[in-house]
């Protein structure tokens, strides 16, 4: 039997075709609508069945017994366990003690907003997404640019400028809508420090320094501003701000940002020019700018090149996106308004969507290790795996180990299950009915259907948080008896059924595609325009214009550049892993055994260090261990880290390395991705 769901074993959600054959995943296969010889494959999708049926699954409930050890238990004890704990903290603390983190997309979307409900319906308004270190800093860029994040129009475009993404390894689809767009004749630019497959794909690579984007997209939009090639129309007619704009670019000329950068004048300068001259043109804008210290004025600053050029909302430019109107799950209006979330440091980026988590991660830790602005007793965490994952490990670590409980649910055992008290076994993807975020948030809607039933006793995670509320007396909150009734419930507004979007796998539209929408209501800003100049950002003291007040720090330990003179770059991914997921599948280890240090050849002469030699990389947070891959895919002076390797073993954790005491002041984003460090041989 063949059955249509989407793939959740990352965030790409991709359309996919599963074959079951007595109740059991035989084979996944992607829906593609490239032909067949322009087809991507997914080393993950191919290795479905096989990370499916790991034998590593957590298949039941775990607790940890008074002897330290985890002991297989029932759910009923322990969903006992942790609603009685929940209450135990409420009674003595408030309910505000008990946090909830979510990890990666996997779970993410529609189903957040249960959790959500959950902890504000128990009392607690701390339901912690990881947003301030994925893409939701950018999100917030584009909305106070905006009023919502675009969609690039790759495959319709002239132009595309791919700006810290790389969909060959991280979204097959949207990989082969660029190939497409290649094969259809159009132009492209790519802003990366690495020599990815697109770079090489490019007609102009900008190898930039990394965390130095910002300065980049100033220049590219004083060089735009100066030569007259801006749609003036468009800017006239759509945008406030243009002339603070244009006064806070005119000092970031291609020739004074390109030391900092790395570049070229003249290389930034035709950029620049082909950008703005080759219409329509959009842009692929990913993580590279995500975990940036300057994240959120860099990404405005790119977001304002979009709308320079007049290619918002446009065919083949930046689609702003035609939500699905879905009904809102959460009780945040329940909670007592003088009870402030953990994340209160970091107000406009904790209010800025009405009903995401609230996403400055780093803020969690604040709150159990310094207790600020109050303390953090219990944890639940969702699909995540904090411990290798989050910003500096030692203090991550510190942190769960200070807790009262920790809850884990999760598929495997992890760095971070080892750590929890109480261990729930949760449903894989293709094991489970929600609705995606990625669904939601434009048309079309797509439902990931069940295919299979649960591996052993795992439940999905709908389940368990209805569950948790029917135990914590909220029935009347939780009256869903399946995710289908839930997610009706949720597309009411929509009119549409669950069994409406299992008929129609292909997805189903509430309105047609259109173009140039802010014509009929403006942009969903507070004026209703474009804001180059934002009077709200002013109003809480941050720049109004991007870079007004110059240009921060980039990096982490920018200070200590002497003894540190290397420059990391983390995170990159690779096709067949998700972050730490997916390590101990042995048809994937087979195609990449083990995360490596990619060091430049001239560099690699100048410290003795041959390929494969066992190297240690080293900041002021710690240390991490791995070989050397001779390769000139990095400028000189910078080493790429292999990523998500901590779970295998934590000497090989890149988060050993990052720093979370300088983050960025509006999003909380730390510079994860770009750092200084130093590279040394060791012994084997
Ligand atoms: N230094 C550095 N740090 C980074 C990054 C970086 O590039 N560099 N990247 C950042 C980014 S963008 C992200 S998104 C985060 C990712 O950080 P995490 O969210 O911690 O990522 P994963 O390692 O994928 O952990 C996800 C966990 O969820 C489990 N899981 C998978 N599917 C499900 C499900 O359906 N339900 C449940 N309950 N569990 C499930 C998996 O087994 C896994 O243990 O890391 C961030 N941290
Ligand atoms: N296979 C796989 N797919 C995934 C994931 C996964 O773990 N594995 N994770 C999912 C998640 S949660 C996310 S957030 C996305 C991320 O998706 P992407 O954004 O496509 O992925 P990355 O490889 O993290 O980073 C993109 C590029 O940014 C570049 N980069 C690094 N530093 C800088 C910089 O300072 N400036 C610029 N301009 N570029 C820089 C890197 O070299 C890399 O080529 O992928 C999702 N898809
Ligand atoms: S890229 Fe691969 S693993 Fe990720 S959603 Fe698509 S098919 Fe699944
Ligand atoms: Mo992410």
């Amino acid at each position: 039997m063949k059955k249509d769901t989407i793939c959740r074993l990352c965030s790409a959600c991709c359309p996919v075709e599963a074959e079951v054959e007595n109740g059991r995943l035989i084979a996944v296969k992607r829906k593609s609508l490239a032909p067949p010889d322009q087809q991507l494959s997914c080393p993950k999708l191919l290795a479905a069945v096989e990370i499916t049926y790991a034998p590593e699954r957590l298949t039941v409930p775990l607790i940890r017994n008074r002897k330290g050890q985890q002991c297989e238990a029932d759910w009923d004890q322990a969903l006992g366990a942790v609603t009685s704990q929940m209450e135990k903290i409420r009674q003595r603390h408030g309910p505000q003690s008990v946090a909830w983190l979510r990890g990666m997309a996997a779970d993410w979307g529609a189903p957040w907003d249960y959790a959500s409900r959950l902890m504000q319906a128990f009392g607690s308004p701390n339901i912690i997404g990881n947003g301030s270190v994925c893409h939701v800093a950018r999100e917030m860029a584009h909305h106070f640019t905006y009023g919502a994040m675009t969609i690039p129009q790759t495959k319709d475009a002239r132009c595309v400028l791919i700006w810290g993404k790389n969909d060959r390894n991280t979204c097959p689809p949207a990989f082969e809508a660029i190939q497409q767009a290649r094969r259809q004749g159009a132009r492209l630019i790519v802003v990366d420090p690495l020599r990815t497959p697109l770079a090489e794909m490019a007609d102009i690579w900008l190898q930039i320094k990394p965390g130095h984007d910002g300065l980049l997209a100033m220049s590219m939009i004083s060089t735009i501003i100066e030569e007259g090639l801006y749609d003036r129309a468009f800017v006239t007619q759509w945008c406030t701000g243009f002339e603070e704009l244009r006064r806070a670019a005119r000092p970031f000329t291609a020739e004074t940002v390109a030391a900092d950068t790395w570049l070229e004048p003249a290389a930034i300068r035709a950029a620049a020019r082909l950008y703005a001259t080759t219409a329509p043109a959009c842009i692929v804008d990913g993580n590279g700018l995500d975990m940036q210290l300057q994240v959120f004025d860099a990404t405005r600053a790119v977001c304002m090149l979009r709308a320079l050029t007049g290619n918002l909302d446009r065919p083949g430019g930046d689609l702003l996106p035609q939500p699905v109107p879905a009904r809102n799950l959460q009780l945040q209006d329940q909670l007592p308004a003088q009870l402030p979330a953990i994340t209160c440091g970091y107000p406009l980026f904790s209010s800025f969507h009405p009903n995401w988590g609230l996403h400055a991660q780093s803020a969690l830790i604040d709150a159990i290790l310094e207790e600020r602005p109050y303390p953090i007793r219990m944890l639940i965490v969702q699909s995540g795996n904090p411990a290798v994952t989050m910003t500096d490990t030692r203090r991550v670590r510190q942190a769960l180990q200070k807790l009262d409980c920790l809850v884990v649910i999760d598929l495997f055992p992890t760095q971070t299950t080892r750590l929890a008290d109480v261990v729930l076994p949760a449903c894989g993807c293709f094991e489970k009915t929600q609705l995606n975020r990625a669904a939601l948030r434009h048309n079309l809607i797509c439902l990931q259907d069940q295919v299979i039933d649960p591996v052993g006793d795992s439940w999905p995670d709908w389940k368990i948080v209805f569950e948790l509320g029917r135990r914590l007396n909220l029935d009347r909150l939780f009256p869903w008896h399946s995710v289908d009734q839930a997610i009706d419930c949720q597309l009411e507004p929509a009119g549409i059924t669950t069994a409406q979007l299992r008929r129609h796998p292909q997805g189903i539209r509430t309105e047609p595609v259109a173009f140039e929408k802010y014509r009929r209501n403006g942009f969903a800003t507070p004026t209703g325009k474009v804001e180059f100049h934002s009077p709200r950002l002013a109003r809480h003291g941050q720049p109004a214009t991007p870079f007004e007040n110059g240009f921060g720090p980039a990096l982490a330990f920018a200070d200590q550049h002497r003894e540190y003179p290397f420059i990391a770059i983390s995170g990159e991914r690779s096709s067949r892993y998700t972050h730490s997921q997916f390590h101990h599948i042995p048809s994937l280890r087979r195609q990449e055994n083990e995360g490596v240090v990619d060091l430049h050849p001239d560099d690699a002469c100048r410290l003795g260090i041959g390929n494969g030699d066992p190297l240690r990389v080293t900041t002021p947070r710690g240390s991490l261990y791995m070989k050397a891959r001779l390769c000139d895919r990095v400028h000189v002076g910078s080493i790429c880290i292999g990523w998500g390797w901590g779970e295998v073993d934590p000497r090989h954790g890149i988060n050993n390395l990052t720093d979370d005491s300088c983050r960025n002041p509006v999003t909380a984003t730390p510079s994860n991705r770009g750092f200084l460090c130093r590279v040394e041989k060791t012994q084997g």
